[in-house]
Formats: structure tokens, sequence, C-alpha cells
């Protein structure tokens, strides 16, 4: 527990407790971008492997995607978020189609 000195009514100094500043980590949200190449079910699989979605969940939002071009896939840690970026990039170069996948802090 941290301690701040304040002033009093009196310009006495006093030591006011205060709730330690530990601030949480930022978090990332990793888009999923809309193209008009990339096989439909190519991003259903993708959203499977890479974010745990069940096959319905990851229907239904590569439709989201496809419909609004951009849609928020997951919510993660810097690194997390890097990794997951990295590893969609990677699979769709891997089978030639032109997915994109970024990251933006919340
Ligand atoms: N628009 C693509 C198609 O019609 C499907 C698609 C959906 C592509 C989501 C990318 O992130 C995406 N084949």
């Amino acid at each position: 527990m941290s301690t701040n000195k304040d002033q009093d009514d009196n310009g006495t100094s006093v030591v006011v407790e205060t709730r330690p500043k530990t601030k949480r980590p930022p978090l990332y949200k990793v888009l999923l971008l809309n193209d008009d190449y990339t096989p439909m079910e190519f991003v259903v699989a993708v959203l499977e492997r890479f974010f745990g979605m069940t096959h319905a969940q990851a229907f239904e939002v590569m439709l989201t995607v496809h419909k609004k071009g951009v849609a928020v896939v997951g919510v993660f840690s810097h690194e997390i978020a890097e990794t997951k970026v990295a590893q969609v990039m990677d699979f769709a170069r891997r089978h030639q189609h032109p997915l994109q996948c970024t990251m933006e802090k919340e």
C-alpha cells in the first residue's frame, strides 16, 4: 500500500492511504478483414483452429466479416494478439489466400 502526502485545512502534512496502482496490461483486439477471394470454408477453419471457436460460432463470425467488412475475433494481451495475427497471416500465405488479420489497442 503506497502513501501520498496531502495538506489538511491547517496546511499540515497528513499521510493518506491510496490504493496501489497496479495497472492491468493493455488489451488488443484481433481483427479479421474481408476480401473477395479467400474461400468462406478457409476462414471458418482459421477461426476454429486459431481462435477456439466451434464450427457454428466460426461460421457466424465469418459471415459477419463477409457482410460488414471486418470483425473482432478475439481480445488478448499484446504478445498473444501478435502470435494470433502471425499464425493467421502465415497460414493464409501458405495456402495462397489474401486473408488479412490485424490487431489494434482496445
Ligand atoms: N468474402 C469472401 C468470399 O465471398 C469470404 C471471406 C469472409 C473472406 C471473411 C475473408 O475475412 C474473410 N469468398
